[in-house]
């Protein structure tokens, strides 16, 4: 969307008001290009539509994401994420989510069944306890004791599903590329502050007790406020195994633009595994002066961009290309 129409489709144009000054401001310093936000898949659309007001206002950058992310664990049309989401091949929605802060702070959720927002217990996590990580039950009691209310989140749709799976798959448990995908969102805010976020069901119809990549700091997700962040989906098995995530990041400290620190990370996921049709794993990355890059295993990954002057989907390059 053209830079103009978006501002004012977003309803941010206040007479005389602070965000006018925040506006001139944000004008001024657009070199260093916040705020900007990139979210993972097409449904990076809910998350950045929920989170760019709140930058425009001067949100901490970590308020924002943690409420895009929150909007996609909602929404019931996504059904990778949150409320709605496939179950494991026993018919539990369970889920995986992290966060990380612009201090390099960090809060995970492993496992976690029966609540609907991981990535703020996540967060909670990260700002109320001595730990990073909690996992399935004593997750689900944190959540519980601090005010999270219990849901059902298998949706009648998505548990007949699950039931026409059972027949149809005999309980064997496959990662194909069609049965999941993460929230993802990296954002630089208006102080030039960078965090990120994750949030997924991971793999439709997986193994009960799986636990993917996005709960696990340095896998999925990585920010270091100084040099960069990144945030991967696809098959978790493929980011845990390579600290796909750290990587990029650590690429990105060493000079690397993002794009390149996100093929090179890319790269070495090819390069220590066995690829198929199958195993997608896709990468966005943005460094500290608001730069971006994305890159994926295997065609079809893409990302959504907002930012002054975009508000679009964008498809990411890959090294491999699949034709369907
Ligand atoms: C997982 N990485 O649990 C997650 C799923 C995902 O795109 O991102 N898919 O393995």
């Amino acid at each position: 969307m053209e830079r103009r129409k978006f501002i004012k489709a977003s309803g941010m144009i206040v007479a005389g008001s602070t965000m006018d000054r925040t506006m001139l401001k944000n004008i001024a310093v657009n070199q260093a290009r916040s705020p900007r936000i990139i979210s993972t898949w097409n449904f990076g659309a809910i998350a950045n539509n929920l989170a760019w007001p709140m930058l425009l206002s001067g949100a901490r950058g970590l308020d924002a994401i943690e409420a895009g992310a929150r909007a996609v664990e909602s929404d019931l049309s996504v059904r990778t994420v949150g409320y709605g989401a496939y179950p494991d091949r026993d018919g539990h929605v369970t889920l995986d989510a992290c966060i990380m802060d612009e201090h390099g702070n960090a809060g995970s959720v492993t496992f976690l069944e029966g609540i609907e927002h991981p990535v703020s217990v996540a967060r909670m996590v990260m700002e109320k306890t001595p730990h990073v990580m909690l996992s399935g039950e004593g997750a689900y009691q944190f959540a519980r004791e601090n005010g999270f209310p219990k849901k059902d989140l298998l949706t009648p749709e998505i548990k007949a599903k699950w039931e026409e799976w059972k027949i149809k798959h005999h309980y064997t448990s496959t990662a194909n590329i069609e049965n999941h995908d993460t929230i993802g969102i990296l954002c630089l805010d208006e102080n030039n502050n960078l965090s990120g976020c994750c949030t997924t069901s991971g793999l439709a119809y997986k193994m009960h007790g799986r636990v993917g990549d996005s709960p696990i700091i340095g896998a999925a997700l990585f920010v270091d406020n100084e040099f960069g962040a990144a945030v991967c989906t696809g098959l978790g098995e493929l980011v845990m195994r390579n600290l796909t995530s750290f990587l990029v990041v650590e690429q990105m400290r060493q000079g690397a633009t993002p794009q390149k620190a996100c093929e090179y990370a890319i790269d070495r996921v090819i390069s220590r595994s066995k690829i198929d049709k199958d195993t997608q794993v896709g990468v966005i990355a943005m460094d500290k002066k608001g730069n971006y890059g994305a890159y994926s295993v295997l065609n079809g990954f893409n990302y959504f961009l907002t930012d002054w002057d975009h508000h679009r989907l964008i498809d990411a390059k890959s090294r491999l290309i699949v034709k369907s």
